[in-house]
């Protein structure tokens, strides 16, 4: 180990004394509620609580200093999961949560089990859960900071500092290094990563050494890093004669066996460093002058769980440059199985607990009250607790106003026009305008800028960087297609190509009104098949209710050249099962327009309005939305985009040829294979009666609607009816319904449930190849002949002429 980078402090001895009695109310609060959901709560189904107890323990120091002294009410954090029930005793002690969500700890709508900012009451800024996202989120969210600020708005707000208490086993994600790049190339500030470096993790005790590894590496991307090893009474005791032996024993020890001895206690650390160094005279007096508790008080003195250390570094960090603090600690501190390596879900027995409830002074049936056991009045630490600076301001969540959205989007449409391209159209011709909405409009790429279209917009908005960068391309006269100048008023913020960085940077610019009071309307582009590059950070980025615009391209194998690398097949359903993300795919650039137009509002809205009648969706609520776009040129249809019709499309689909009373066939398409529908349709007019085409631009909420009608009308309100059950209703029993996409076919299969309509559904179930478009949907049996194939087998009748034999 290397040398302390802190000083002992000189924080008032009243300050240390309350911090000290709040840490001890705290560690006792989060113990017992983890006791209570495990042991004491009816209907706790005898399931363990995982992780919580020793992984909280090690934190109490770090989290007592930081909330009750160092925090400001804008500074954010991002708490480690397992931290949970030492941030919700926080909060109770502050009066920002119930004793009755604390008693239903990890039980029904009590307090998360995981820090979560959609289920939890009590402030929380980042939920966590799935390690390393919430790490990221703060660099994001430092990001985002700047970049509002940069644009001129809440500059009358101080500045936030965005905390992470991270997991030393934590940093294994990599997304966290992805992260850390990414913070190096923009100039983060105002970041603070706190590493409990207890060297364990769920299974087992860390490498040795890794502390220098951490040191290196952050020091490389420009970060301050601070080491907290020593506590006080630590580096008090290396002042004493022989304490230079005892700081080379420790700094020697291997993490394992220093562990083992935190876990053995007093008697156990005599006899090892008597072993080891107690034949020296001095060293042998420094140990043999303390009692067994002292000596272990000594040991465990680690710069993680002495206050004056952690305040002093806390206190002294440089306030811009972002900064690591590598705090040691013992997992399970202050508890019967601190240290020992198996502790991750350990818990107290009965019995543990009855020693430790008499440890900490606190009566049986007081267990839940504030100041039962403490040494100080009641009235000195609720004194104190009333002007902890975190907790004054009223409320830290903030809100901003809703933007403006133009009542329609503007594009040229094209004869013959992919999606894709008329993404790039429509954001260009928004990029036209110098209105509010375009202001609030931000967007990134992870390096596909161009290849997603949003080179022209980008063009006309710039690039953010807090310090402008000119393009040299164009200030050395050489022709460029691009603009690409970087300047703190640019709106486009390029990324480099790790996905999980874009769905974070979205979580956190897709939060701004709530943690910046200034709302975004953020849009970010990738290719399709690698959002499962970044899946885990899109669901957390949902999970936390952040507000984007995610668009995908290209769609499906509609890329066919680029083979099964670049093709996505899965996307549709992920579409449809993500929870607060909107799904659409449209096959033409006016349903697009009018999705967009619709997804700018979708994304600002936050109201708990029950779902509408209209197609039991909560659109009230809001949410994100995603785009599935194609890079296919397809003939676009020339109409009027009527209220009803727009409305249609944003529910999930319309009758694009409406099936006649005797109707045998209806053929049911997503997407890019709209010319391989309509043609089918054709085709098989002599052949089959009254064939319809059903044009479905979201089987997400088309889905969704139906789900919520058929629940709404078990529970009493007969009349519910969604829009795929209205579309379907006059489609006779007997006629057979093929649908077909360019994704997982399983995407658009159940519309056959919903009015009991025989159905076969065409799509994409295997990786796939490079080849032409037609070589491919022919390959994969999405091609007309397919259709009309599918629909001779489901819809019986006369041989249909135009079917050839398929492959
Ligand atoms: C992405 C993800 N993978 C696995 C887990 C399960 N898990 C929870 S905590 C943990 C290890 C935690 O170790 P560390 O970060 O050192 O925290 P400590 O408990 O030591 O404080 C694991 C593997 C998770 N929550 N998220
Ligand atoms: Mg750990």
């Amino acid at each position: 180990m290397l040398k302390s980078t802190t000083k002992a402090s000189s924080t008032d001895a009243n300050t240390l004394q309350v911090l000290g009695a709040l840490e001890h109310k705290v560690l006792w609060l989060a113990s017992w509620m983890i006791h209570n959901a495990n042991h004491l709560r009816e209907n706790s189904d005898g399931l363990k609580v995982g992780g919580h107890q020793a992984s909280s323990a090690s934190l109490a120091t770090i989290m007592t200093a930081l909330y009750f002294d160092v925090l400001r009410p804008q500074d954010r954090v991002a708490v480690k999961p397992h931290a949970s029930p030492i941030f919700h005793a926080i909060q109770y002690l502050l009066g920002k949560q119930t004793r009755e969500r604390l008693e239903a700890f990890r039980g029904y709508k009590g307090a998360q089990s995981y820090p979560s900012r959609t289920k939890d009451a009590d402030d929380v800024d980042f939920s966590t859960g799935s390690v390393g996202l919430g790490v990221a989120q703060t660099l994001f969210s430092s990001l985002t900071q700047d970049y509002v600020r940069a644009h001129g708005w809440g500059l009358n707000r101080p500045e936030g500092r965005m905390v992470a208490l991270v997991g030393d086993a934590e940093l294994d994600e990599g997304n966290i290094f992805e992260a850390l790049l990414e913070g190096w190339k923009q100039g983060l500030r105002n970041c603070w990563w706190i590493v409990d470096y207890n060297r364990q993790s769920l299974d087992a005790v860390v490498r040795e050494g890794l502390w220098a590894r951490y040191e290196e590496l952050f020091k490389n991307f420009g970060w301050n890093v601070v080491i907290l090893k020593y506590g006080s009474l630590q580096q008090a005791a290396f002042k004493e004669p022989g304490g230079e032996t005892l700081r080379q024993w420790i700094d020697n020890c291997p993490n394992q066996l220093y562990s083992a001895l935190v876990f053995a206690g007093g008697a156990a650390w005599r006899k090892r460093l008597t072993d080891e160094i107690g034949d020296q005279g001095d060293v042998s007096r420094l140990i043999g002058k303390r009692s067994d508790d002292e000596l272990a008080a000594l040991m465990n003195n680690l710069g993680g769980h002495d206050m004056p250390s952690v305040l002093e570094a806390f206190r002294s960090a440089d306030a811009e440059k972002p900064t690591c603090f590598i705090c040691y600690t013992v997992k399970g501190f202050g508890l019967p199985f601190a240290g020992h390596k198996d502790n991750h879900a350990g818990l107290m027995t009965m019995q543990q607990m009855e020693t430790f409830r008499q440890a900490m002074g606190v009566r049986p049936g007081h267990e839940w009250e504030k100041f039962e056991g403490l040494a100080l009045s009641e009235k000195q630490l609720q004194s104190f607790l009333n002007r902890v600076p975190f907790a004054s301001a009223s409320a830290r969540r903030l809100s901003a106003p809703t933007v403006d959205v133009p009542d329609s989007l503007f594009v040229t449409v094209q004869p013959v026009m992919s999606t894709q391209t008329g993404f790039g159209a429509i954001l260009n011709e928004i990029g036209r305008n110098e209105s509010d909405f375009t202001h609030h409009i931000v967007t990134t790429s992870p390096d596909v800028t161009v290849s997603t279209n949003l080179g022209p917009w980008v063009n006309r908005r710039g690039l953010f960087a807090r310090q402008a960068m000119a393009d040299t391309f164009k200030s050395e006269h050489i022709p460029s297609t691009f603009n690409w100048e970087f300047s703190p008023k640019g709106q486009h913020i390029e990324l480099g190509i790790a996905e999980m960085n874009l769905f974070i940077l979205l979580s956190a610019l897709g939060l701004s009104h709530s943690i910046n009071g200034e709302r975004l309307l953020p849009i970010g582009t990738l290719y399709d098949p690698f959002i499962a590059r970044g899946l885990d950070a899109l669901n957390y980025a949902c999970y936390q209710d952040a507000r984007f615009m995610l668009v995908a391209t290209p769609s499906g194998i509609s890329l066919a050249g680029e083979g099964g690398a670049h093709q996505s097949i899965a996307e549709p359903l992920i579409g449809l099962a993500q929870d607060g993300l909107a799904s659409f795919e449209p096959a033409y650039v006016d349903e697009l327009a009018a999705i967009m137009r619709w997804a700018f509002c979708y994304m600002q809205k936050d109201g708990d309005a029950a779902p509408s009648e209209l197609n039991w969706l909560r659109d009230e609520t809001g949410g994100s939305v995603y785009l599935r776009l194609s890079t296919r040129p397809v003939e676009q249809i020339k109409r009027q985009m009527t209220p009803e019709l727009c409305q249609q499309i944003v529910d999930g689909a319309y009758w694009q040829r409406n099936p006649g009373p005797n109707c045998q066939v209806v053929v049911a398409y997503t997407g890019a294979v709209a010319p391989e529908a309509i043609e089918a349709v054709g085709l098989m007019a002599e052949d089959r009666r009254d064939v319809g085409l059903l044009a479905i631009t979201s089987a997400d909420r088309l889905n969704a609607g139906w789900t919520a009608a058929q629940r709404a009308r078990e529970r009493g309100l007969v009349h519910a009816r969604s829009h795929i059950e209205r579309l379907l209703a006059d489609v006779p029993p007997h006629c057979g319904i093929v649908t077909v996409i360019d994704g997982h076919p399983a995407t658009l299969a159940w519309v056959g449930a919903v009015a009991g309509h025989r159905t076969r559904a065409l799509g994409v179930e295997h990786f796939g190849q490079t080849g032409s478009l037609a070589e491919l949907y022919r390959h994969y049996g999405i091609d007309t002949n397919a259709i009309v194939a599918a629909a001779q087998a489901i819809a019986p009748g006369r041989p249909i002429r135009h079917l050839k034999a398929l492959p």
